[in-house]
Formats: C-alpha cells, sequence, structure tokens
C-alpha cells in the first residue's frame, strides 16, 4: 500500500526496444493522436467504479514519437472535469503553451471542448510519460510516451528484441477526488490506496485479478515415495554403498539420450512402467526402517498423457533416515498446492489444500519426514527430468522422468532433433 507521503508518486520503468521501429514508420514528421477524456466503468480487487480514462483504456494509450516529430494530441473532454495534461519530461522549448499544468501555462479544457498540445520532440529520446495535471485526475489518466532516435540512428544500447513499457500506480476502491475531499476535510493526508499496480493491474495475490491457473481436476494422481538404502559392494570398504530410490526403484543412467530413444522408437533403452504408487505401503515416517527393502534398479519411466493434469504427492521416508530433499522437473512449471510433516493423508490432506493462490515453481523442498503435492497440466510433450536436485542424492539414483505423450494439434509435437546434437 502506498503510504501517504508517496501518494499520488509515479514511475515509469520502461523497456525501450525496436517494435517501435516496425510499428511507426518515420517518414511522417507529424504524430497525430485523438485523446477522448472519458467516464468509463473499471473493476479492480472486486470494486467497479467510474473512472475518468483517456479513450476508455486504463492506463492510457502509448504515444509513439521520434526524435524531431512534431506532435499534435487533441485533447477532447467529455468528462464532468475540467481536464489538462502534462506532457511529464518534454522539454517545450519555447513552447509552455503545450507543458499543461492548469492555471500555470493554460486554462484547463473545459466538458464538451477541445484543445490540441502541438509540440515538438527536440533533443531527447527514450520513454517519459504523460499526465492529467489537474485536481487528482492523474490517478487513472496517465500513459507512455515513447520516444524513438531519429531515422538511421541507434539507440546508445544494444537493439532489445522488444518493447514493454511498464507503468507502476495505485488504485483506490473509492472515488479519488473523494477521497481527497475527505483527506482535506480532515485536514490530513488522503486514505492509501488499496493497491499498487504495474500497467493498471494489481497482480494475482489480490481478489478478482487473473491469476495463474491451479488444475482443479486431477487426470492422474501419482504418489512417489523418497528412500535411502544400502546395495550390497564387495569392493566398498564397508561391503555396502548406500542409494537413493523413488517408489523403491533406483534409476539406472542409460546409454543414450532418453528423449532420443522416445523420438526415434528406439526399443530397449527405457520402460515406462515406473508405479504410480510404491509396491507396498508401510508406515513412511515412523520409526527408521534398515532391514532390506528389496530396492530395484532400472530405468523406468512414467508415460503421461499429453494435457492431462497430474498431482504428485513426494512423500519422504524414514528408510535408514529421513531428509529433505529439493525437488526438481524439467520442462514445467508446477503449483505447490499442499505440504506437510508426517505421512500424507489422502483422506484428509487434500481438503487442505491451496487452490487458490498456491506457488508457482520448478523446484520444491520436500521437508523432512513430510511431503509436498504438487500439480502441473502435461502440456509439453516430450521426456522430462525429475530428480532431486541434491546431486549426491542423484547419484544415488533420485530420479525418474516423464515421458509426456505428443498432442494431435500442429504445434503440440516434439520438434526434430538439431543437426547438432551431440551423439553418445
Ligand atoms: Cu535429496
Amino acid at each position: 500500500m502506498a503510504s501517504g507521503g508517496s501518494f499520488l508518486s509515479w514511475l515509469i520503468f520502461v523497456f525501450v526496444g525496436i517494435l517501435g521501429f516496425i510499428s511507426f514508420p518515420a517518414e511522417a514528421a507529424v504524430k497525430k493522436y485523438q485523446f477522448d477524456i472519458q467516464v468509463k466503468n473499471v473493476s479492480r480487487l472486486c470494486h467497479a467504479k467510474p473512472i475518468v480514462t483517456v479513450n476508455g483504456r486504463f492506463p492510457g494509450p502509448t504515444i509513439y514519437v521520434r526524435e524531431d516529430d512534431r506532435v499534435m494530441i487533441n485533447v477532447t473532454n467529455y468528462a464532468q472535469y475540467n481536464m489538462s495534461i502534462h506532457w511529464h519530461g518534454l522539454k517545450q522549448y519555447r513552447n509552455g503553451w503545450a507543458d499543461g499544468p492548469a492555471y500555470i501555462t493554460q486554462c484547463p479544457i473545459q466538458t464538451r471542448s477541445s484543445y490540441t498540445y502541438d509540440f515538438n520532440v527536440t533533443g531527447q529520446r527514450g520513454t517519459l510519460w504523460w499526465h492529467a495535471h489537474i485536481l487528482w485526475l492523474r490517478a487513472t489518466v496517465y500513459g507512455a510516451i515513447v520516444i524513438m532516435p531519429k531515422q538511421g540512428t541507434l539507440y546508445p544500447f544494444p537493439q532489445p528484441k522488444m518493447e514493454v513499457p511498464i507503468i507502476l500506480g495505485e488504485w483506490w476502491n473509492s472515488d479519488v477526488e473523494e477521497v481527497e475531499k475527505q483527506g482535506t476535510q480532515m485536514g490530513l493526508p488522503p486514505n492509501m490506496s488499496d493497491a499498487h499496480t504495474i500497467n493498471g493491474k494489481p497482480g494475482p495475490l489480490f481478489p478478482c485479478s487473473d491469476k495463474p491457473i491451479v488444475p482443479l481436476k486431477v487426470d492422474r494422481n501419482l504418489f512417489y515415495t523418497i528412500g535411502f538404502g544400502k546395495d550390497s559392494c564387495p569392493t566398498c570398504v564397508n561391503g555396502t554403498r548406500l542409494l537413493a530410490s523413488l517408489n523403491n526403484i533406483s534409476f539406472v543412467m542409460p546409454q543414450i539420450g532418453l528423449l532420443q530413444a522416445h523420438y526415434f522408437n528406439i526399443n530397449g533403452v527405457f520402460k515406462t512402467n515406473f508405479p504410480d504408487k510404491p509396491p507396498t505401503p508401510f508406515n513412511y515416517t515412523g520409526v527408521p526402517l534398515t532391514a532390506s527393502l528389496g530396492t530395484v534398479h532400472g530405468t523406468r519411466l512414467s508415460k503421461i498423457a499429453f494435457n492431462s493434469t497430474v498431482e504428485l504427492v513426494l512423500q519422504d521416508t524414514n528408510l535408514l533416515t529421513v531428509e529433505s530433499h529439493p525437488f526438481h522437473i524439467h520442462g514445467y512449471n508446477f503449483f505447490v498446492v499442499g505440504t506437510g510433516i508426517g505421512n500424507f493423508d489422502p483422506a484428509k490432506d487434500p481438503a487442505k489444500y491451496n487452490l487458490v493462490d498456491p506457488v508457482e515453481r520448478n523446484t520444491v523442498g520436500v521437508p523432512t519426514g513430510g511431503w509436498t503435492a504438487i500439480r502441473f497440466r502435461a502440456d509439453n510433450p516430450g521426456v522430462w527430468f525429475m530428480h532431486c536436485h541434491l546431486e549426491l542424492h542423484t547419484g544415488w539414483g533420485l530420479k525418474t522422468a516423464f515421458v509426456v505423450e505428443e498432442g494431435p494439434g500442429s504445434d503440440q509435437s516434439i520438434l526434430p532433433p538439431p543437426k547438432d546434437l551431440p551423439p553418445c
């Protein structure tokens, strides 16, 4: 939230790039824009209210000009407030008439009247912004001005691939002019804003915002136990060596890439019989289990249908000892919907999942002697590694991979391998 002191403080961060060059051929030395000042209903944080806008947009339109252009912006006021617009940072050499502050360089544009801000952009480039310069209307009446270099002149930095103006602002659920009036009556700073905004949006953690979509319905439930174990090792000092496993399977690295084997249908490299749950359920986090658990070795993967929704519960165990493991999945971000200590309870724990605003990650810590539940949509075809990111554990076999099938669409199949893909 904004403090009273930073009420209506604004910043513009801008990444300037080549899109402007493409979108706006520079032969036109006069750039004309029409700004209609309109009241429009806009909703944020579940609160709809009428706000003053330019052309019905919040934030307003981005102005693209080139250094040395003449710019003519005709402002027509259809709102009930008087209006003036300031072109923030433009030097307006000898031309204060186009600067905008009400009662300083002009009288405001009255309702149903127009005024054309007519100015040259000289000796400056980069990204600035424009905003209302009367009352507190700049809370909603603002936008970016991108000044590109002259044709044939480059920016003083390497050309970026694209351009995205990022405008920081604030949102009040109440009418901003009313908020200001109330503050004045009380003799105090007005109420703080209800949210900061980026390009007019408060972000996914606020109510009624666009949110990343967590799969709510699960097509495939996976439950993988994480365990340590011992193998016999005649050449080792103790005659044994440590290993690690998922669902009691310690992964064996193949001799060629699994993705190649899958793409070219090469048999004998891996099997797709990785079990969806441990072969024998037990009290995973009870007393340490040291007996032989018959851990098997294999290059076993799990096949996942294209675009299916997957829930994977990673359950730590007390096989030899409990431990915390940072699990990483390639090819996807996933949502962490739940976590807990002890044994995952499929009857009770899902009811406690966070399906509203779970974190989206590519790596998640499975707590010591606990579990973590993640969800993702398998919309990326290919072979995707999943492993503990502690190299020691990975080396002991704490890994597997998903074979995600292809979809029917033309852009839902694995791309052909590059020609210089290294041979094994
Ligand atoms: Cu680990």
